[in-house]
C-alpha cells in the first residue's frame, strides 16, 4: 500500500524504490519532433488538427533511456503552451536543471523545475520520461510504480465535430460497435443541441457526454440549461479555460455534472475546484499538471474529496498513450477514460504492440517493467524532423 499524503506531498513508503543510496543520474536529454498524420482531422471549438507535432524527450541514465511525450498542441489554443515554446522552455531552463542531477525519485523534477512559472507541458514531458527511466531501473510495470491497482481500465472516445451529423453518426456507430463504454462529443455553439439530440434519440441508452473546450459563456446560461435534457455524463469545460468562480455559478443552476479540464493544472486547483463545487467530475492529463507527480496528486486530493477522475488525451503516439494508460490504472479513475486504441488514430503507431481495446471496451494492464509497450525506434527516427541532445550544463553537442 502506498500512504500518501497530498498536503505535504510525502509519502511513507516509496514504492520500488532504489537499493539504498543508489540514485538515477542523468547523464542527457534528448529532445525531438516528430511529424505523424491523423487518419481523420480531429476538430474542437478551438481548431481542426490533420497532422500532429509531437515532442518526445528521451532521459539518458546509466544505460537506461526514459521516454516522455509533451501532450502540447501545435497553437496555443487549448492551453498557452505549444510545442515550440516547449521546446523553448526545455532547451533554456528544463534541461540545464535536470541534466547531471542524481535522482532517487523522479518526484524530485518537481523542485528542480520549480523556479519556472507554468509551462506544465514542458516539465511534464521530462517528468514523465524520468518516471519512465525509473519504472525500468526498479524493475516494476510504470502503473505499479504511479501506485496503481487496475489490471484492466473502461475506454471512452472522443468524437470531433465533423462536417456533417450523418458523418458524426457514421463515427458514433463505428465506435459503439468496437465496443467502447462512453462517447464523447466535441461541441461549439451551432454544433451542439440538433446533434446530441439526434444521438441521443437514436441511442436512448447508452453513456454519452460532451467537451465545449470553453466555447459557452455566462451569458449563454438558457442555453447551456438546455443540455439537461440529454442526460449527460458531463459536460466538460464549457466556460473560460482559466475559470473556477462562473464554472460554480453554472453548477449550481444545471443539472448535468460539469467536467473541468483546461481549468485545472495542479492539486491546489483540484481542491479549490471540488470544495467551490465548480464540478463534480475532473479529467486529469499528466501533461496539463505538470508530469505524473501532479496527477497523483490531483487524484489523490479528489479521492480524497469524492470527485470522480478519468483520464483525459491530447491525441497521443503510443509513448503518451501507453502513459496514460499506467495512469489511469490508479484507483480514483472511476469513470472512462479517452484513452483509445492505436488504430483510431495512427495507420501505425511507434510502439509495439500497438494500444488495443477489447469488445467490452477496455485496456488490459500488461505486468512488464517500464511502460509495458516496446518503441519502434526505427520508424520513430524516421518521422523525426527536429532532434537536439542535451549534455553536460548548457551545452547542447548534437543537432540535426
Ligand atoms: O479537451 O480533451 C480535450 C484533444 C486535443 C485537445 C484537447 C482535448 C482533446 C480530446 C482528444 O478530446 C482526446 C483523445 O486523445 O482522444
Ligand atoms: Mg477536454
Amino acid at each position: 500500500m502506498i500512504d500518501r499524503d497530498y498536503r505535504t506531498g510525502t509519502h511513507a513508503w516509496s514504492p520500488g524504490g532504489f537499493q539504498l543510496g543508489s540514485k538515477m543520474k542523468i547523464e542527457a536529454i534528448t529532445l525531438r519532433e516528430i511529424r505523424m498524420p491523423l487518419l481523420h482531422f480531429f476538430e474542437t471549438s478551438f481548431a481542426r488538427t490533420t497532422e500532429r507535432r509531437i515532442l518526445l524527450a528521451t532521459v539518458h541514465c546509466d544505460g537506461i533511456d526514459g521516454w516522455g511525450e509533451s501532450g502540447a498542441g501545435e497553437n496555443p489554443f487549448y492551453n498557452g503552451e505549444c510545442i515550440d515554446t516547449a521546446w523553448h522552455i526545455i532547451s533554456q531552463y528544463l534541461a540545464p536543471s535536470l541534466l547531471g542531477a542524481e535522482l532517487a525519485s523522479a518526484r524530485q523534477c518537481r523542485d528542480l523545475f520549480a523556479s519556472v512559472r507554468a509551462n506544465n507541458m514542458a516539465k511534464g514531458v521530462l517528468e514523465n520520461a524520468v518516471w519512465d527511466a525509473e519504472a525500468i531501473a526498479c524493475s516494476l510495470p510504470l502503473w505499479k510504480l504511479l501506485g496503481g491497482t487496475r489490471k484492466e481500465i473502461p475506454c471512452g472516445v472522443s468524437i470531433g465535430i465533423q462536417d456533417s451529423i450523418e458523418e458524426l453518426l457514421d463515427k458514433v456507430s463505428i465506435e459503439l460497435e468496437s465496443g467502447y463504454q462512453r462517447i464523447k462529443l466535441k461541441v461549439k455553439p451551432g454544433w451542439d443541441l440538433e446533434v446530441l439530440q439526434t444521438v441521443r434519440d437514436r441511442w436512448p441508452n447508452i453513456t454519452l457526454s460532451c467537451d465545449a473546450n470553453s466555447a459557452y459563456q455566462m451569458d449563454d446560461l438558457n442555453h447551456l440549461k438546455e443540455f439537461d435534457r440529454f442526460r449527460l455524463l458531463m459536460i466538460e469545460q464549457p466556460l473560460w479555460h482559466d475559470d473556477l468562480f462562473f464554472h460554480a455559478k453554472l453548477q449550481a443552476q444545471i443539472n448535468t455534472a460539469i467536467c473541468l479540464d483546461e481549468s485545472i493544472h495542479n492539486s491546489r486547483d483540484a481542491q479549490t475546484a471540488c470544495e467551490m463545487r465548480s464540478c463534480r467530475i475532473i479529467n486529469i492529463k499528466a501533461a496539463r499538471v505538470g508530469g505524473f507527480s501532479e496527477a497523483v496528486q490531483v487524484h489523490d486530493v479528489c479521492q480524497a474529496l469524492h470527485i470522480p477522475v478519468w483520464c483525459g488525451g491530447m491525441l497521443e503516439s503510443g509513448i503518451g498513450r501507453s502513459h496514460n494508460i499506467a495512469l489511469s490504472t490508479l484507483p480514483n479513475f472511476l469513470l472512462p477514460g479517452d484513452v483509445s486504441a492505436s488504430k483510431r488514430y495512427w495507420c501505425e503507431d511507434i510502439i509495439d504492440p500497438e494500444v488495443e481495446v477489447s469488445v467490452r471496451g477496455t485496456i488490459a494492464i500488461a505486468d512488464k517493467a517500464g511502460r509495458g509497450y516496446q518503441l519502434r525506434e526505427d520508424l520513430i527516427e524516421h518521422l523525426t524532423v527536429r532532434k537536439q541532445t542535451f549534455k553536460g550544463i548548457r551545452s547542447a553537442v548534437s543537432q540535426s
